[in-house]
């Protein structure tokens, strides 16, 4: 048992007896990781984030791991929870509890994931970091929740306004990326709530200063939420940095989707035919992944733009009902619903394999799948399910449907993490100390501030960059030292 361990009530994770093994993960993945390595160095001086009490939903992956001590690093206190049921990291979630001793990880930081939960205990983990009645106590402070979130997909920012929402009217709003359970969950989660104390987010949701978005997914409902009328503070849109979307959507899926495949599967991806359901940038990476398998790509798609780009990097572009009975892996990136249903699962090849990398399982119907009369599932091992069709005829689902690339393998890579991570970091610390300037409203980081985020990450790959001449400076109008293009340039 490892020593330096938090009170046993103050974090819920698998098992701190892994810890250590964690550790060396966390030690490795810093080599990885230059941009949030120099970032550490250019600001622990500053404590920009002294103060800061960030309650965070990302998945609990090693890479989170040196996020998390990051922010320690930078003066924030910190509580975590995973974003997804399937993607902590067990080991890595373990290693942030205990704390390394060394000045980096002083202690341990509060973490509430663990890989497999069931949807009650996810959103109870995210109810948790919202509770800072022990730091309140120890600090002799009387906050009772965060003052910074960090969020990725959504939910906990959610949970928030819809817990100030319940509390004023006793309306929950119908969340299209939320099952009917899930709703249930989260009316009786703001129940139990509202009965011990009827003010509880309307004291919580007042104290927030900003916050931060990861992902697609996350940044599409807040922006309904902005367009209604109901933020209720700034918040930092990290995915449409060029360096969090253009990498991390398309490099680090073009790794961890092949990764997740194998390891659930190991079935040769060459010279079978995939298909990539959406070519936004998670379905370019994944469409690039299979090819270099060696699979014949098909790609679907709803946006004329992206179905021309399809083509012209070469795909087949089709609608699925045209091909399905000739596809061996299927992979949805849409972050729509229902792009898979039972009627196209009935057509499907013999173990056809079904994934989704997507931030919600509704892009493949699972439930509706197993609820079709006649159809049997067998699970094959964690996280593989075999469904048999009346046919006689079996699919392979993968994580249940839920984003597989960190359910069946352990997400994107590092070295890419840091650069999404960056623009976490100093997302952070713009919304900490910039909120009144921001607004209410979902922003993006400065192009400058994009920029620094590349350029952190160039000499680990012995990248030289040119520099403009003062006459090449003069000539093209730009200041030597950036930035280079503006807003309209799409990379
Ligand atoms: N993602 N995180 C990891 N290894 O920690 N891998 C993927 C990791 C994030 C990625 O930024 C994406 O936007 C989000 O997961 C979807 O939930």
């Amino acid at each position: 048992m490892p020593t330096n361990l938090l009170n046993e009530q103050a974090f819920k994770i698998r098992d701190v007896n892994l810890a250590t093994e964690g550790r060396h993960h966390i030690r490795l993945a810093q080599a990885e990781m230059p941009g949030l390595m120099s970032l550490r160095e250019e600001h622990k001086a500053a404590q920009p984030l002294k103060g800061a009490r960030i309650a965070g939903s990302l998945s609990m992956t090693v890479q989170t791991a040196v996020l998390i001590e990051t922010f320690v690093a930078l003066g924030a206190e910190v509580r975590w929870a995973s974003c997804n049921i399937f993607s902590t990291q067990d080991e890595a979630a373990a290693a942030i509890v205990v704390g390394s001793g060394t000045p980096e990880a002083p202690k341990g930081v509060p973490v509430f994931a663990w890989k497999g939960q069931t949807s009650e205990e996810y959103w109870s983990c995210l109810e948790r970091t919202l509770d800072w009645s022990a730091e309140a106590a120890a600090e002799g402070a009387d906050f009772t929740g965060p003052n910074m979130l960090l969020d990725d997909g959504g939910d906990l920012i959610f949970l928030v306004h819809q817990g100030v929402i319940f509390e004023q009217s006793g309306q929950l709003l119908q969340q299209q990326s939320w099952t009917n359970h899930e709703h249930e969950i989260v009316r009786n989660l703001l129940e139990a709530s509202k009965a011990s104390d009827p003010k509880r987010f309307q004291t919580i949701a007042p104290a927030i200063i900003g916050a931060s978005e990861e992902t697609t997914t996350g940044v599409q409902r807040l922006r309904e939420l902005a367009a209604e009328d109901q933020l209720l503070f700034p918040v930092i849109n990290v995915n449409d940095s060029a360096t969090k979307s253009k990498f991390d959507n398309k490099y680090g899926i073009r790794h961890s989707l092949v990764d997740g495949l194998n390891r659930a599967t190991d079935m040769l991806i060459g010279g079978k035919v995939a298909f990539v359901a959406g070519y936004g940038d998670v379905g370019k990476g994944s469409a690039e992944a299979l090819r270099g398998q060696g699979a014949r790509v098909i790609v679907s798609e709803i946006d004329p733009i992206c179905a021309l780009q399809a083509a012209l990097d070469g795909y087949q572009v089709a609608q699925i009902e045209d091909v399905v009975e000739t596809v061996d892996f299927f992979v949805t990136a849409t972050g729509n619903v229902n792009v898979i249903t039972p009627a196209h699962i009935a057509k499907m090849k013999n173990l056809a394999v079904l994934s989704n990398v997507g931030h919600f399982d509704n892009e493949i119907d699972v439930l509706g799948l197993a609820a079709t009369p006649g159809v049997t599932k067998v699970n094959i091992r964690p996280l593989v399910d075999e469904y048999v069709m009346p046919s006689g005829r079996s699919v392979l689902v993968l994580s249940e449907g839920r984003v597989m690339n960190l359910g069946n393998a352990t997400g994107h890579p590092s070295f890419v993490m840091s650069a999404s991570f960056s623009n976490q970091v100093l997302a952070q610390i713009e919304a900490y100390q910039n909120a009144a300037d921001l607004g209410i409203g979902v922003h993006t980081l400065s192009r400058i501030l994009d920029e620094k985020v590349a350029r952190l990450h160039l000499a680990a790959l012995g990248v030289k960059l040119t520099e403009l001449t003062t006459e090449q400076a003069k000539y093209v109008g730009l200041p030597k030292e950036g930035p280079y293009k503006s807003d309209l340039y799409r990379y």
